[in-house]
């Protein structure tokens, strides 16, 4: 099995910034097989459990957030073509320029879903990569068509990094024995009509109703059982390599609906992965390339899926 390094010289070939999304890539991998360390000792380690206070998006952080976020600032930051850093758990953007007055920007999610860690579900780093001209702060609002690389890194049974640097979707999974993250699935492609249907059933009352129906009907036409873990790197990885629905949609109550999901660090690089991989993702309602995001912790709704499905849901609205 090729290992990552060879990959990636072989993939990026002819990329203009080949040296550039390499040395990313690498120490986003790098960031994986530290955080799959510690979310594998952390129950050892009193690693469990609340930080005491909360993020900007009023969550209740978790040590492991803290954590987390510390061990991606500390790798990211050094990164020699990293110039800003914006992360879930961070008010502001983070500057690294060093002086530099272009580069490339990373926004991340340390360990979304982390919540889920104390019973040992699944949980995982999401990133997105962004050129910058730099004015970080502005630059991180680009759309998501302007991401150079985005991918996630999952903790689960294995760790996987799963990856797309605007030409496939490809997996790789961390070898414990080597230490290396191998090449398990490459240019990974969704199946249609298969797979699960994901969301949480909280939403249904506390939605639009016609878009709520528009949710029970794609259950009870495509006749497909429902999986919800409540970690989206773990639910959009499912449906990746299962097909199926995934959606958080905007909830509240009539007039005054809110997306839960953030759009810098979840939404933009899981549905552009969705996207590169041949599904679709709508963001507050509309395709991904139409939205323009206007705030770094932009919440927005999500719905998105295997090709088949958002047909049939599109068709059902
Ligand atoms: P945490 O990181 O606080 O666990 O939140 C995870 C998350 O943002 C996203 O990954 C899930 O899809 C969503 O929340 C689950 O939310 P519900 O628990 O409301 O279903």
């Amino acid at each position: 099995m090729k290992t990552l390094s060879h990959y990636l010289l072989e993939h990026l070939k002819g990329y203009e910034n080949q040296r550039e999304l390499d040395l990313i890539i690498s120490d986003i991998a790098d960031l994986g097989k530290k955080i799959s360390h510690e979310v594998q000792r952390s129950g050892l380690l009193d690693l469990h459990g609340a930080a005491g206070g909360q993020n900007v998006h009023d969550d209740e952080v978790q040590k492991l957030d803290e954590r987390t976020n510390d061990l991606a600032k500390e790798i990211l930051g050094v990164n020699e073509h990293i110039i800003g850093l914006a992360s879930e758990e961070e008010e502001d953007v983070v500057d690294v320029s060093d002086g530099k007055k272009s580069g490339y920007l990373a926004a991340f999610d340390p360990l979304d879903g982390s919540s889920n860690i104390d019973t040992n579900m699944p949980v995982g780093t999401i990133f997105s990569i962004l050129p910058s001209t730099g004015d970080i702060k502005n630059d991180f609002l680009q759309p998501s068509g302007a991401q150079v690389a985005a991918g996630y890194i999952l903790y689960s049974s294995s760790t996987v990094l799963v990856f797309s640097v605007g030409s496939g979707v490809h997996e790789f999974t961390l070898d414990p024995d080597s230490g290396d993250f191998l090449l398990t699935n490459e240019n990974i492609t969704i199946p249609e009509n298969a797979g699960y249907i994901a969301y949480n059933p909280y939403v249904l009352p506390n939605m639009p109703e016609d878009r709520a129906e528009a949710y029970r009907q794609l259950v009870l036409q495509t006749g497909r059982s429902m999986r919800y873990v409540g970690a989206m790197v773990a639910d959009v990885h499912r449906t990746l390599l299962k097909g199926g629905f995934f959606a958080y949609p905007s909830v509240g109550s009539k007039g005054n609906y809110k997306g839960k999901l953030r759009l810098q660090y979840e939404a933009k690089p899981l549905g552009w992965l969705m996207e590169q991989a041949g599904g679709k993702t709508l963001l507050d309602g509309l395709a991904i390339s139409e939205l323009e995001p206007k705030e770094l912790h932009q919440k927005v709704s999500v719905e998105m899926g295997d090709a088949g499905v958002m047909k049939l849901f599109e068709k059902l609205l």
